[in-house]
């Protein structure tokens, strides 16, 4: 309003000998007001967190580590209960979240395209379709989409770069590179930091200093990672947790959620919470195992074609635009954020972009009652999975070599196998894989280590010519 004023008194000022002036001025300063209000997008932020686990975050029923701040987005926003992403481990996830596509669409299946090459250079990422609307836009922790120059998120997209290439410890980060002082990867003496407490305070001090742009913050936290590693302080908070593997995981949970917690109050109190779209989404499914990661009542993991392994953590909100407190039931996935985000810039969503995921911001605000998406797919590797309504076929390490079909609804578990029953539905929903999978192009590195590409090749392939 404090824009309006000044031109307001203005035009009344110079128009105030005739009531009709005066009236024409300000149907011209409300239309301009309209027009400032609508060219004023919003800022953007994606929390990305790593093997995070379905079932860990207090808003999605944890009560043993609490995440107030991570929480507060779903209570502000719309927690989705059928959030999934495009592929099950670190990479190809975030090949999907850049791009909007099913990664297998430009081969990239697995975490050896990034650890040889990267995210492929004719794939426009969402940092590169911002700039191009105005926004300056910084990747702050984990990359994971190649470590070439050429591949590094200052050349897709992003202005500014702070943080790892690749997996790494929290202390002594490896392959470390702040674009500040340069583009070179440099090592991290400093005993005390900390991977996810530096990201945090890189994001702060970023927004602070772009505060007056239009921007884009992709926070993309290596917690909950391995190696389980946290400072004292957060260790500290845990007094009751005597597994040591557990207590350090929550320790991590805690840094992660403070982190947040200090952006949401940065955004703040700049007096933009009600300006900023912000997500919250995990990478992929948890690895109990080696971290303790709780996927709750889903079955599998990281890694794995069953629920256990796509189906995550999955919050956003928009305060004002956007209703506050929705659980959304409907499938979306992380393919859906880039077209949301961009629409909500100011964009045009492109059909040549050939994009997979769909504007979210009609299906929340209930002005579009049907599903984002018909039907979701993933390939990895011999392992693949396709969900269509509530119906799920699917062949996944740790079941048997036949494609077994369970019902989402009642049976989240995925424990009760209707395919021997439900023969027509196998059929049609094999009918459906097949067919998009003879769409995606074989992977562009083979699976590592060692050999594992090579057959699922061949049984891609196999597949694709079953129809
Ligand atoms: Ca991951």
């Amino acid at each position: 309003m404090s824009i309006i004023g000044p031109l307001k008194s203005a035009s009344s000022i110079r128009h105030r000998r005739s009531g009709l002036r005066v009236a024409s001025a300000v149907v011209f300063s409300v239309l301009l007001f309209g027009r400032l209000a609508a060219a004023q997008p919003p800022n953007l932020v994606i929390f990305y967190a790593d093997d995070l686990g379905w079932g860990e975050t207090g808003f999605q029923g944890n009560k043993d580590i609490p995440t107030p701040n991570i929480d507060t987005i779903a209570r502000n926003g719309v927690r989705f209960t059928s959030g999934y992403v495009a592929a099950t481990y670190c990479s190809p996830s975030r090949a999907g979240l850049m791009t909007g596509r099913y990664p297998t669409r430009f081969g990239h299946e697995f975490n050896s395209v990034a650890n040889l090459t990267g995210l492929r250079l004719d794939q426009t990422t969402i940092a590169d379709r911002l700039k191009s609307l105005g926004y300056t836009s910084a990747c702050v922790g984990k990359w994971h989409l190649g470590g070439g120059l050429e591949y590094r998120p200052t050349k897709r997209g992003f202005d500014e770069f702070y943080g790892t290439l690749n997996n790494t410890p929290f202390f002594h980060p490896t392959n470390f590179v702040d674009s500040r002082i340069s583009n070179d990867v440099r090592a991290v003496t400093d005993p005390a930091f900390y991977t996810t407490d530096a990201y945090t305070e890189r994001s702060l001090d970023w927004i602070e200093k772009n505060k007056a742009k239009r921007w884009f913050l992709y926070l993309p936290f290596n917690a909950q990672h391995a190696p389980l590693q946290a400072p004292k302080k957060y260790l500290d908070r845990y007094p009751n947790i005597l597994d040591e593997n557990r207590k350090t995981f929550a320790a991590m949970m805690t840094a992660m959620d403070d982190g947040v917690g200090r952006v949401m109050a940065k955004i703040r109190a700049l007096g933009q919470e009600e300006n900023t779209l912000v997500f919250f989404i995990g990478d992929n499914g948890g690895p109990t195992q080696s971290t303790t990661s709780n996927n709750g009542p889903l079955r599998g993991f990281k890694m794995t074609t069953y629920e256990g392994g796509p189906r995550v953590p999955f919050a956003a909100q928009w305060k004002g635009t956007w209703p506050a407190g929705k659980t959304y039931d409907f499938p979306v996935m992380n393919l859906d954020v880039l077209p949301t985000i961009v629409a909500a810039a100011g964009g045009k969503i492109s059909s040549e972009w050939k994009l997979d995921g769909v504007d979210l911001t009609p299906y929340v605000s209930g002005a579009n009652k049907t599903r984002p998406h018909e039907t979701l797919y993933w390939r990895y590797g011999p392992q693949w999975g396709i969900r269509q309504g509530d119906m799920k076929l699917v062949v996944s390490r740790g079941g048997g070599p036949t494609p077994e079909l369970y019902n989402l609804t009642v049976d989240i578990g995925e424990s009760n196998n209707l395919a021997g029953t439900n023969p027509r539905k196998v059929q049609e929903l094999q009918a459906l894989w097949d067919k998009w999978s003879a769409e995606q192009e074989d992977s562009s590195a083979p699976d590592s280590p060692g050999g594992k590409a090579k057959k699922s090749t061949k049984q891609n392939k196999k597949k694709t010519a079953v129809k």
